[in-house]
């Protein structure tokens, strides 16, 4: 099986994911989202928009958006049926040759605050959502003091973490032998409250990790831990996470442009920034012994400059051998990849849907693609295992499948995919899809 979906055997080891066959495995995908934030907590999505996300798209994986309010709306009691429809969901993602990772999303805390969705109500006191005041752009809700404060309930009250922990502990128990599922995110964007800015990660938001990230695995001791810094690393403050006590961790920020999020569109001006600071998120995921993985990036489609933003970010992610997740599969005039109708955006998904190494059987020096000649260059130097390297080679930029130039390597196209073997073990290879 060239692309073997089962995550038993994945690991994370010297800065990158690894199968069970030792290679490097390169995330991308897409946030299966939308309405997964809101009662009934799914979107549109049946079977056969799952499929496509391989077979048209040539992805490999999603970031599943789950709602603590959704499996936990009254305290200690899990919606079973909640469980059952995440599951069927999870088999269609199996189904399709999908890795999953599932993200414990909030923003603005919970739905408490008109507009936000995550924490059940239970979990904070009831004058806090009376008297919050929605601001005009969600995100500047955050700065409500009634959301700080239960922010801080959150990050200091033991009895509130181990009900979060508990909560995952259920998802775990429930899902630690699907196939699909390559591990957990433990929180969406975790806000600091009223805590420091060099204080929060060090003092709170570490140890929360070390608390639940164990009771997670108590139950799924082979899912890989994707954990984020504090959501003021959207603002460019450096994380302040140091390596954990557990392993097989991946550091999991998001890559936002901050005037694109304002909707002011993004200026090309502002690519070299955004290489910039996924260079500066590597050297952070390198600190912490994890692998990178870019959990969100996105923007509003119909907004000056998407094709390039995105490029930027891609480009970036390639740059710095980086998995991703877009924001967000959904069908919407705003990030979403297909319009309110159910067409694709072509432009943006001819931007997302690009070649890029699955699997690599060795070690990856560099890769890119040159999207206006349809150029991918990949090389590395093959070492451990006979399985293939894998590249992902969506239709519409390969027409008719790629053209493939090898060297110290042999190659065939099977469907959307090159399955590319190296000659010789310890030689470096190099392999080239081009437009036929
Ligand atoms: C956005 C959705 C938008 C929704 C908002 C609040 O696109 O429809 O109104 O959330 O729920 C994030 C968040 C992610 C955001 C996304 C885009 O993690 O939930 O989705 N974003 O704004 N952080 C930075 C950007």
């Amino acid at each position: 099986d060239p692309t073997p979906t089962a995550t038993p055997g994945m690991r994370v080891e010297g800065g990158f994911i690894r199968d069970a066959l030792n290679r490097e495995v390169i995330l991308r995908g897409l946030n299966f989202s939308g309405d997964h934030k809101v009662p009934p907590y799914f979107d549109f999505h049946t079977q056969p928009d799952v499929t496509r996300m391989r077979d048209d798209w040539g992805f490999n994986s999603m970031r599943f958006v789950l709602e603590w309010v959704a499996l936990e709306p009254q305290r200690g009691a899990y919606d079973r049926d909640y469980l059952a429809a995440v599951r069927q969901r999870l088999d269609w993602a199996h189904a399709a040759g999908l890795h999953v990772v599932l993200d414990m999303h909030q923003d603005v805390y919970g739905p408490g605050f008109l507009g936000g969705n995550g924490a059940p109500l239970w979990t904070c006191d009831a004058s806090r959502y009376a008297a919050f005041v929605p601001a005009a752009q969600w995100f500047l809700s955050y700065l409500d003091p009634n959301v700080t404060a239960c922010f801080d309930d959150l990050w200091n009250t033991i009895a509130l973490q181990d009900a979060f922990a508990a909560a995952w502990a259920v998802v775990a128990a429930e899902f630690a032998d699907h196939p699909a599922v390559l591990g957990f995110d433990v929180l969406n964007e975790p806000y600091l409250g009223s805590a420091s800015l060099d204080g929060f990660e060090r003092d709170l938001l570490q140890p929360f990790y070390e608390r639940v990230v164990p009771a997670v695995r108590a139950h799924a001791p082979h899912w890989l831990a994707f954990l984020e810094p504090s959501s003021m690393r959207n603002l460019g403050w450096p994380t302040t996470l140091s390596p954990f006590p557990f392993g097989d961790v991946v550091y999991a920020p998001h890559s936002y442009d901050n005037e694109a999020e304002q909707g002011m569109g993004f200026d090309p001006a502002r690519r070299q920034a955004i290489l910039d600071n996924m260079a500066a998120l590597a050297t952070e995921a390198r600190a912490l012994d994890a692998a990178l993985w870019i959990g969100e990036y996105g923007g509003q489609t119909s907004h000056a400059g998407i094709v390039e933003y995105m490029t930027a970010e891609l480009d970036a992610a390639d740059a710095q051998l980086a998995g991703t997740s877009y924001w967000h599969y959904g069908r919407d005039e705003g990030y979403g990849v297909l319009h309110e109708d159910g067409t694709e955006k072509a432009d943006v998904l001819g931007v997302l849907s690009r070649p890029y190494p699955q699997r690599i059987a060795g070690t990856p020096t560099v890769w890119s693609f040159d999207s206006v000649g349809g150029v991918f260059e990949l090389r590395f130097t093959a070492a451990g295992t006979a399985a293939p390297t894998v590249v992902s080679a969506p239709e519409r930029h390969y027409p008719g499948g790629p053209r493939v130039e090898c060297v110290g390597c042999t190659a065939v196209v099977e469907g959307n995919q090159v399955l590319v073997t190296a000659t010789s073990q310890g030689a470096p290879v190099t392999v080239r899809l081009l437009r036929r």
